[in-house]
């Protein structure tokens, strides 16, 4: 198998483990009482997700939408697609997106929008890692794992062409790759 072309590991697996207990701590701390529906943004949240509901005390739902603004390379569409919808209804209930990454703000942008169309109770945002210097759109972001510098980044759900979102790091990929 061809390895990726990795100029340095970001955040290693250790580190990251830790953060989501964390994270995890704080969300269950805020939901105490309630039955929040965790949405995960597939592909990339999945990883994430399932480590994240493992590590919560709270009773929770999950369900998943898939959407796609990055075709198949580095740098952003900007048209966000919804390739899959949620399963539930989610009126009067009190959701958490799952993410993985907010970029340009523009797919989160158009997800909370759509989302709050739906009347839930109440909708926060969790990201495990936020790209703050590329931001084009302001998204309120309740959870933050990691701020991270402007590089593209692969692995714990993160693609490159779809490949090693396994990696059990993050790590920034060679321009060149
Ligand atoms: C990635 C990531 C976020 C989005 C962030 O999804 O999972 O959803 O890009 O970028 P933005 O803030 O610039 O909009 P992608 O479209 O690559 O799909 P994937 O999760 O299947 O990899
Ligand atoms: C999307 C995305 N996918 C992989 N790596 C990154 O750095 C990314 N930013 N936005």
């Amino acid at each position: 198998m061809n390895g990726p072309n990795i100029e340095k590991i970001l955040i290693t697996g250790d580190e990251i483990q830790e953060r989501v207990r964390q994270l995890a701590q704080q969300i269950s701390y805020d939901y105490e009482g309630k039955v929040p529906i965790l949405i995960n943004v597939l592909k990339g949240g999945v990883l994430f997700l399932s480590d994240l509901m493992r590590e919560l005390r709270v009773l929770h739902e999950i369900d998943f939408m898939s959407v796609s603004s990055y075709n198949d390379g580095t740098d952003t569409s900007g048209v966000v697609r919804i390739l899959a919808d949620l399963s539930i209804n989610i009126e009067g209930k009190d959701v958490l997106i799952v993410e993985d990454i907010v970029d340009t703000g523009l797919t989160l942008d158009y997800i909370r929008h759509m989302l709050l169309a739906r009347h839930p109770k109440s909708l926060r945002i969790v990201t495990l890692l936020d790209k703050k210097e590329r931001r084009r759109v302001d998204v309120p972001l309740d959870y933050v794992g990691f701020t991270i510098p402007d590089a593209f980044v692969i692995g714990y759900g993160l693609d490159y062409r779809q490949k090693y979102r396994n990696l059990p790091y993050v790590a920034i990929m060679r321009p060149d790759e």
